[in-house]
């Protein structure tokens, strides 16, 4: 619902009101685990500040508005300036919730099909873009992601994840910290690479503090070295697999100790992870944000996935794995030809590459303030706030004010939403119905859980399917009603998404209905992942040697001749993590979570500290090129020397009606981070590793 474990809940009412909500513990995936977070759901969606009307911004504030004269000025207004300046005027940014509301993503679907806008942004580009390029590239399919197979392996490498506090993510394990500490149980290896040593690390066997940025530098040299000992054994997949010597030819200039000193990891210690890594009975190598968003993310993704499938480890137990989802959107969108696309177009200011449908996040503002031909004059966001969460939040924050129109479909008047000229409020938590299309899918066993909506949505709130598909319709019958024609839409339409969940599942390799989903409240578990491979290969092979990764490999080489021959040239550079009572910037104004210690705080090692004349506790100012903030300063051995930690997600500002969130506001890591560093390849945000100068105040 509002997390990737999507731990089963078992939720007492009275009437319509929550009484409590606990870990179901009868639940065939989850058992009963849940985190902090699952309780405020309720919060949130009791929370006094929430948006429970459609809201107006006029010259003498906020008026509430009825639905239908919302939608009037919306699609008029939206369909003024489609007229004007054509249809990539229209700006579409969709952020993370939508992922976890199947009834969102159709109805989000079908809004993007009528905009047809080339203007469209979401948090993929800040995120797991990387991932799915190499899915695109490698397995033939952009939804292609392998799953570590955490229960089983007897080798566990983590890059730039941290499980134990994000609950894993492309993941889908609840209550991780058991499973992690089961694998070392059963005498298997935990490794985590990572420049702070993270709650997860904590858990680990070996923990290697990376430079941040050097990931690509460090898995070249794992990947040459397996090779170099002869180590590789790609096993049955080995006849489907091309371009293995390419990749070969394209790791050859990163011996352990050519990368030892740009990493921060000793050559002796990049051979031991090799061999141990190649010589396991099972292993699996995964990269989560801290790898993908950074600037050789694309090219950490890719070497991932070559990792895993030169030592025999893809698709087989233990190792990195494919799900075989009850609802499979891989096969139902190879049965429309589509696999995911790259680089079709180009952002029109920056020339950065289309992935997807989408433009990467980090050009939204330019492509809001540059005039010309295509200029993004409205936007629409649903469920997103990119003033926090995506790179130079204060130069978007003035791009947003320069829009001719706005409209936000959300569930508060946040740092985002407080631009738009309309907020269109939408249902949440137990209002609607559940299934998670993305999430089982992505989970380390086969599990499929329905969840009935408990109770209508709050207030004058709507569906966000409902909200999306009635703007699609307006703006579609201003058009002469052509896009929403295709078949598929007529059928969401005219079945609405229950049942078309239902035909989902129908059509899925498990053949399940949804009333014999409904009628196991505690889901249903579809065994452990099986192998996959070749079969679900759009193209009937693995292709471990694109061009464009090998291509990308020139940036990396000349990075590495660029890098400061000692590892640290003396400055700082910044990385950000996660909190646990936390979510992005969504949960901030859930007391129940907030209270406590203040946890916006920069981490600092305390030789850095030291250095700087710096002591525990006190105010920092913090400048990069794009910002300056004032923190509270955590000195902690948990970081390297050299890397500074914010979280993010935090920043609460002016003008956002948020109470809670305002009485302990934090600041926003993205007033820091560089909408100019990008990755060289996927054009995903590089937050990890911006150069930061901090002093006392
Ligand atoms: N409690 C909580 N849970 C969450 C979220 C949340 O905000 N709070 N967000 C959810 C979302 S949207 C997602 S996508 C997932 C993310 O899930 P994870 O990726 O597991 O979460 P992060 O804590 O961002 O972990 C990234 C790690 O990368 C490290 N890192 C930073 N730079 C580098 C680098 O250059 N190299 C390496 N090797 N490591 C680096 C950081 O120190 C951090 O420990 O979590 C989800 N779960
Ligand atoms: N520096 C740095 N920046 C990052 C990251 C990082 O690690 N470091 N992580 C990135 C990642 S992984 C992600 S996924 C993004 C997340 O970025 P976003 O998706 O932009 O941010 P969220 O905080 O998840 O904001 C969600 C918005 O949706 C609203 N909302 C919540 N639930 C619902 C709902 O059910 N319906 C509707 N209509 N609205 C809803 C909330 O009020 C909020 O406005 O942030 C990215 N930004
Ligand atoms: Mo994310």
């Amino acid at each position: 619902m509002l997390c990737e474990a999507s731990c089963g809940l078992a939720v007492e009412l009275e009437g319509s009101r929550v009484v409590s909500v606990r870990g179901d513990r009868d639940d065939r995936f989850s058992r009963g685990h849940i985190c902090p977070k699952a309780a405020a759901i309720d919060d949130i969606r009791n929370d006094p500040d929430r948006v429970t009307t459609p809201l107006r911004r006029t010259a003498s504030g906020w008026q509430p508005v009825s639905w239908d004269s919302a939608f009037n000025e919306a699609s008029e207004r939206l369909d003024r300036i489609r007229q004007e300046h054509g249809r990539h005027a229209i700006g579409l940014f969709a952020g993370n919730p939508m992922a976890h509301s199947y009834t969102g993503l159709f109805g989000l679907m079908t809004l993007a099909a009528t905009l047809r806008t080339r203007s469209r942004f979401s948090s993929t580009s800040t995120d797991q873009l990387p991932h799915m390029l190499a899915g695109l590239q490698v397995f033939g399919h952009q939804l292609l992601l392998p799953v570590p197979d955490i229960d089983r392996t007897r080798y566990f490498l983590v890059l730039g994840a941290n499980p134990v506090v994000s609950n894993g993510s492309l993941m889908t394990a609840p209550d991780i910290t058991n499973r992690l500490k089961a694998l070392r149980g059963r005498g298997g290896k935990l490794v985590v690479v990572d420049p702070r040593r993270t709650e997860t690390a904590a858990l680990a066997d070996t923990h290697l503090a990376i430079r941040p940025g050097t990931d690509a530098l460090f898995l070249a040299a794992l990947v040459r070295t397996v090779f170099e000992e002869r180590l590789e054994a790609p096993g049955r997949l080995g006849r489907f697999m091309r371009g293995l010597d390419k990749v070969l030819e394209a790791v050859a200039p990163y011996a352990p100790e050519a990368v030892a000193d740009a990493t921060g990891i000793a050559a002796a210690l990049i051979r031991r992870v090799a061999g141990d890594f190649a010589r396991a009975s099972s292993a699996v190598a995964y990269g989560r944000v801290g790898l993908c968003t950074q600037e050789f993310g694309a090219v950490s993704a890719w070497l991932v996935v070559v990792l895993n499938a030169i030592t025999g480890n893809l698709d087989r137990a233990g190792g990195a794995m494919f799900t075989t989802p009850a609802v499979d959107l891989v096969k139902l969108a190879s049965l429309v030809g589509h696999r995911g696309s790259f680089g079709r177009y180009a952002s029109r200011v920056r020339a950065l590459p289309e992935f997807g449908g989408e433009l990467p996040a980090a050009v939204l503002a330019e492509e809001i303030e540059t005039p010309g031909q295509g200029q993004i004059r409205a936007l629409i966001t649903a469920a997103g706030n990119p003033v926090l969460s995506a790179p130079n939040g204060r130069r978007l924050e003035r791009a947003l004010a320069g829009l001719d129109f706005m409209v936000s479909v959300d569930l508060y008047r946040n740092e985002t939403t407080r631009f738009a000229h309309l907020i269109l409020p939408t249902s949440f938590g137990f209002e609607r119905d559940h299934y998670d299309v993305a999430l089982n899918a992505l989970a380390v066993r086969n599990v499929a859980r329905y969840a009935p909506a408990l109770m209508a949505p709050a207030g004058d709130t709507r569906l966000d399917w409902e909200v999306f598909f009635e703007l699609a319709s307006r703006l579609d019958r201003s058009r002469g009603g052509r896009w929403l024609k295709a078949p598929v839409f007529q059928l969401l339409r005219r079945l609405g998404p229950r049942r078309m969940l239902d035909g989902l599942l129908r059509f899925g390799a498990h053949g399940l209905s949804l009333s014999e989903l409904e009628s196991r409240p505690h889901g249903i578990d579809l065994g452990p992942l099986e192998p996959r491979l070749p079969g679900i290969l759009p193209l009937g092979r693995i292709e471990l040697g694109p061009q464009l990764f090998l291509d990308d490999m020139g940036r990396l080489r000349r990075s590495l001749a660029a890098a400061p021959s000692s590892g640290l040239a003396g400055g700082l550079v910044l990385i950000g993590r996660r909190i646990l009572r936390s979510n992005n910037s969504r949960m901030h104004n859930v007391r129940r979570l907030t209270k406590g210690p203040v946890r916006c705080t920069l981490l600092m090692n305390p030789l850095d500290a030291k250095e700087r004349g710096l002591v525990q506790g006190q105010m920092v100012r913090i400048t990069s090129r794009t910002g300056e903030v004032v923190a509270p300063l955590e000195v902690s051995d948990e970081m390297m020397t050299g890397v500074v930690s914010l979280p993010h997600g935090w920043g609460h500002r002016d003008g956002v009606t948020l109470g809670v969130a305002r009485e302990r506001a934090g600041v926003s890591l993205n007033d820091l981070t560089d909408e100019g560093r990008v990755d060289g390849l996927s054009a995903t945000a590089a937050f990890s590793g911006v150069p930061v100068e901090v002093r006392g105040t």
